[in-house]
């Protein structure tokens, strides 16, 4: 699949810090300190009711981590992954009658224009899990065959016991796994597992849905977590930096994931980090899907909202804060854009080469957005209340809010 076209990274003078940042499996923050080139794999949409304000703040998060990465003189190599087949994908197509594909198609499609107009920078690789069942099939059979999975009414179900380090991503006792396997895509009830927690590998053709050649494995479709274990596999390997997502994919997903990955491998961790983003609520509950409170960044910017503002009001909240999307958080957004673009339009300012390093301190400690913000409304402040004569100076500040913060002044 395409991804979207990357925004212009302006060069700042210097280098950033290596980035600290929050692991949820060993629940502790961790300096990485990737090669020349750093890898993340970040878990991508589900291409229906894209792109809410809740998928925007996840992907702002390890969209600074690339431009922290980036601004430290180093290659970035990004995967993401569409899931671009499974069960609530089918059923909403199915509810509105609608062709899965199309749906699929028009939502990825939609989710590319946000994450342009957001100054998203796009991953190297944007692969779909259709594109990926080639690469899945062969992982579903050496799982079977290794004896770490099994087959259940033609259905390929893992093993967890097969993982000697299952439990370590998450860090959640049985009865919290057991809740959230539920609530998540699994299937603990189903008769017949060995485990209620074992996950689905590989789903046999049904009536009515898509099915796929899946070699020794019979017709079929891919269950969730391998899919993301291929792509990332395939285009990374094992040991990358950081897999990313919101805090609801460390149970089940990153923990099924990661310990697909081990067995495939026998190596441990597959990320050295598990960086997990807050939930966004809406009117006191989390934005989702299946609640439908959403709020859409395309209908936002069709009534007129700037995309800088959009982007300024995800970043004046900490990633792994769970936060409420209301009026006054925009609001607010709306009035620091403009003051700021007043602040740089000025022909001379106040030095700005501090504000450059405390912009960066300030994100390579765990990407502390709110923290960038409050420096450069400090600059802002004061160059608004004098007259300072630094002729480079607006244009350093342009550039570095640009740079590391994804926000066109
Ligand atoms: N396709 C899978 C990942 S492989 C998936 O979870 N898709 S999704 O469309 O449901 O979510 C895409 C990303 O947005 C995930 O990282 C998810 O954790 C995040 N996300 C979903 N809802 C919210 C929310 N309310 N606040 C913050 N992040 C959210
Ligand atoms: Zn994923």
């Amino acid at each position: 699949m395409h991804a979207w076209p990357a925004s212009e990274v302006p060069a700042l003078p210097g280098k950033g810090r290596d980035l600290k940042i929050h692991d949820t499996a060993t629940q502790g923050t961790i300096t990485l300190a990737p090669g020349p080139v750093a890898r993340i794999y970040v878990c991508g949409i589900t291409p229906y009711d894209a792109t809410h304000i809740g998928h925007a703040a996840t992907y702002n998060a390890f969209d600074l981590v690339q431009r922290v990465w980036l601004d430290t003189k180093r290659q970035v190599h990004y995967v993401q992954n569409v899931t671009d087949v499974d069960d609530p994908l089918l059923e909403r197509a199915l509810r509105d009658g609608q062709d899965w594909t199309e749906l699929a198609e028009r939502e990825t499609s939609l989710f590319r224009e946000d994450m342009t107009a957001l100054r998203m920078l796009p991953p190297q690789h944007y692969i779909g899990a259709v594109e990926a069942i080639p690469g899945i099939v062969p992982l579903v059979e050496r799982l079977r065959d290794a004896g770490a999975a099994y087959e259940l009414d033609g259905d390929v179900y893992f093993s967890v016991e097969s993982d000697p380090n299952f439990g370590q991503v998450s860090n959640l006792d049985a009865q919290a796994m057991r809740l959230l396997s539920a609530e998540r895509g699994g299937d603990p009830d189903r008769a017949g597992k060995k485990d209620p927690l074992d996950p689905m590998l590989w789903m046999a053709a049904r009536p009515g849905e898509p099915s796929w050649d899946g070699a020794s494995l019979g017709r079929g479709r891919p269950g969730w977590h391998i899919e993301c274990v291929a792509i990332a596999l395939d285009h990374l390997g094992m040991g990358f930096d950081i897999q990313g997502g919101g805090s609801d994919l460390a149970f089940p997903h990153h923990e099924m994931g990661a310990s697909h990955a081990q067995v495939l491998t026998g190596e441990f961790p597959m990320a050295k980090a598990y960086v997990h983003a807050g939930m966004v609520a809406l009117h006191g509950e989390k934005m989702s899907k299946s609640k439908g409170n959403l709020v859409f960044v395309s209908a936002l910017r069709r009534a007129g909202v700037d995309p800088a503002a959009i982007r300024l009001a995800l970043l004046s909240h900490h990633y792994r804060a769970d936060w409420e999307w209301t009026d006054e958080v925009l609001a607010e957004a709306v009035a620091r854009l403009e003051r700021w673009r007043a602040a740089v339009s000025r022909p001379d300012g106040l030095p700005a080469d501090a504000l450059v390093e405390e912009i960066r301190e300030a994100l390579a400690n765990d990407l502390d957005a709110p923290g960038a913000l409050a420096a450069v409304d400090r600059w802002v402040d004061a160059q608004n209340a004098s007259d300072g004569d630094d002729e480079s100076a607006p244009g350093l500040v342009s550039r570095a809010v640009d740079a590391l913060l994804g926000v066109a002044l």
